[in-house]
């Protein structure tokens, strides 16, 4: 399959990569890297990467913004997104071509060519691969590209704790520090939160619930993140804050939005993706979401989840 895709984006002279809504790190670096490979590589193409930007990722890299013109008889590559629900910006289907790279299970398999790894930790350590791959061929990885790669790794392995972390992204990890960006920087940026969201870690700690079957969760309302003056963005960072927890096997954050309430699902190892397909959403084995439009059903999520955990 890489070599079809490298084949494919030999062909195009316009190729524009997109990824998922509500972007974290992997999917800014899985894009960003990809971007930052094929510009490297081929400088007389035209590469852009596009997506509505979210501002606390903006130190990673700025977006593209293109007219639909540019989409004609361009080639679409979508990275770290699953499903098309989930596509950021919904033009890419106005171009000739569609890729998807994925690590995510491909419950949806979209697009004209597809390459879904389910074993790898992070869209950005598969195009690393990809690029490994590539790199006889011509493909060239600079300084920029490896920067974004490393912070989509470190992102989707919770700094290399996740299980999904494997020898291979280890390896990938130690090549990629090799090229000339600052680490310290990188992590700083990642890892800073707002005073008032350390705030709110504070009150998660001290208030979430047990259930049983070592489940836990944490409800978050409108009011209570007005409180804190948090954001529903803001407080999905905090979601892995309980997994130092002794005896959690399983937790859920409701988080509350204008319209509905983001249900985000963690896992020490039941596996807890079936749960959010259960409420429309998916996900990976141990990392999920979906959504709820009423506190009621709060009580259901938490009941299937105490059912996988049994
Ligand atoms: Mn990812």
């Amino acid at each position: 399959m890489k070599e079809k895709i490298l084949e494919t984006i030999e062909q195009y002279e316009t190729i524009i990569i997109h990824r998922h809504v509500r972007p974290d790190p992997d999917a800014y670096g899985s894009q960003g890297g990809l971007a930052a490979i094929l510009q490297a590589s081929y400088p007389g193409k035209k590469i852009y990467a596009v997506g509505l930007e979210e501002p606390t990722l903006n130190y990673l890299r700025r977006l593209d913004s293109i007219p639909d013109e540019t989409y004609r008889g361009a080639l679409v590559i979508i990275c770290d997104t699953a499903n098309e629900e989930r596509i950021c910006d919904k033009r890419y289907s106005l171009g000739d071509k569609v890729i998807k790279i994925d690590h995510h299970p491909n419950e949806d398999p979209y697009g004209d060519l597809l390459w879904v790894d389910t074993n790898a930790s992070s869209c950005s350590e598969m195009i690393y691969e990809f690029y490994l791959f590539g790199r006889e061929n011509g493909l060239k990885l600079n300084d920029e590209g490896a920067r974004l790669l490393f912070a989509g790794i470190v992102g989707d392995t919770g700094r290399f704790i996740y299980p999904s972390t494997t020898e291979k992204t280890f390896a990938y990890a130690g090549e990629l520090i090799h090229y000339n960006f600052s680490r310290t920087e990188l992590f700083d940026k990642m890892y800073e939160l707002e005073p008032n969201i350390v705030k709110l870690n504070g009150y998660i700690l001290q208030n979430f619930e047990w259930q049983s079957n070592g489940v836990a969760c944490v409800k978050l309302t409108k009011e209570l993140l007005n409180e804190y003056k948090a954001k529903p963005s803001e407080a999905s960072l905090l979601v892995s804050t309980l997994g130092d927890v002794k005896g959690i096997k399983a937790w859920v954050f409701f988080i509350e939005e204008a319209d509905q309430i983001r249900v985000r699902l963690r896992s020490k190892g039941p596996v807890i993706n079936g749960v959010a397909r259960k409420f429309n959403g998916g996900g990976h084995p141990l990392a999920a979401g979906a959504s709820i439009y009423s506190w009621d059903q709060t009580a259901e999520v938490i009941n299937e989840l105490m059912e996988v955990c049994k």
